[in-house]
């Protein structure tokens, strides 16, 4: 009988981490932080097959928060700790969304520390994931815009719902902002560069099909078979010889991921500096706007 143990993310840095917004949001947009202290991450790890399903649980669109990055990463180091883990399916316990980016809260009104705080645990997220020895699929169950197509993009293999609502894609300039040269870099090396340079450049956001098509995604399935499509699917990988397997991702993903460890701190100032600009903070409130007026 399978040994399961299930164990959450802690939110315990969470009160350390966090800062004040600088309160220029109405009190409508801060209203979604009421469930702050909740676990935003949830691990089940079976012991027998070796494969930890994280699912992401913070309401309402499983946005990047500090926080939530923070769970992330705790949760990521304990599997990677645990020798008898080989694999982690991730996917969303919204309905919906997979996830829906950064929080885009955690850029606006935000002291210019904050700000690199945040990006630093947004690149924390990233080396952990794309830099993972373990069999990583992304079990997309909803729309996956901007960070949260970058958290799939990490994985070694995407699964999306067959459902036409749902959409992927990095689609940082329809905000105003410019995906960072590591999304890019991690973009290309699914899609190649022009689908990429086309992506970029436009903002896209592709419904399932066309993901597909593109290679953004590797299979569609229909929604109710997300999980157990990434369950077979990790199964196959995992039976490929481990020591074989992990050089040759290494292999693939080093030189990427060597260029953003070699510019840390230089990528955490251009952040700063960019997201920090009165332009680029009114671009940010115009799309929370937009996304308003949508919901009305
Ligand atoms: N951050 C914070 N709050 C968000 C975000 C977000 N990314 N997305 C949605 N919300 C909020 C909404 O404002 C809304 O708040 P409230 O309930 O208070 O009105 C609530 O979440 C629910 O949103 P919706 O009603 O829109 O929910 P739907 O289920 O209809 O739609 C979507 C879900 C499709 C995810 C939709 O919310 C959406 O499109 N969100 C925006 C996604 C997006 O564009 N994210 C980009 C974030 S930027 C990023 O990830 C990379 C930045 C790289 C920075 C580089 C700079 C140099």
């Amino acid at each position: 009988m399978a040994l399961r143990t299930a164990f959450r993310g802690r939110a315990a840095l969470s009160g350390l981490l966090s800062c004040s917004s600088h309160g220029r949001l109405s009190p409508s947009f801060i209203s979604q932080r009421k469930n702050s202290t909740s676990p935003k991450i949830k691990v089940d790890y079976d012991q027998t097959t070796g494969v930890a399903v994280m699912r992401m649980q913070s309401p309402p669109v499983n946005s990047l928060s500090l926080d939530f990055l923070t769970e992330v990463c705790i949760s990521l180091e304990k599997l990677e700790m645990d020798k008898g883990c080989r694999g982690i399916i991730i996917t969303s316990n919204q309905p919906k969304v997979f996830s829906a980016g950064l929080d885009i809260l955690e850029m606006y009104g935000k002291s210019p520390e904050h700000c690199g705080e945040f990006w630093k645990a947004v690149q924390e997220m990233w080396l952990k994931l794309y830099g993972s020895n373990m069999v990583t699929i992304a079990a997309i169950n909803g729309s996956s815009p901007a960070g949260g197509c970058l958290m799939s993009l990490t994985c070694d293999y995407r699964i999306m719902a067959d459902n036409p609502r749902y959409s992927i894609g990095l689609n940082e300039t329809q905000l105003g902002i410019v995906a960072p040269f590591w999304f890019k870099d991690t973009m290309v090396n699914t899609v190649g560069h022009r689908n990429t340079e086309m992506a970029l450049e436009l903002g896209l956001l592709y419904k399932p099909a066309e993901a597909l098509k593109i290679g953004l995604v590797d299979q569609l399935v229909p929604e109710d078979q997300v999980l157990t499509a990434a369950t077979q699917t990790i199964t196959k990988w995992l039976a490929i010889p481990e020591h074989a397997r992990q050089i040759t991702k290494s292999m693939m993903r080093k030189q990427t991921i060597e260029k953003l460890r070699s510019n840390r701190e230089a990528d955490i100032q251009n952040f700063v500096n960019f997201i920090t600009k009165e332009s680029i903070q009114k671009s940010l409130r115009m799309y929370m706007e937009m996304l308003k007026q949508k919901k009305a």
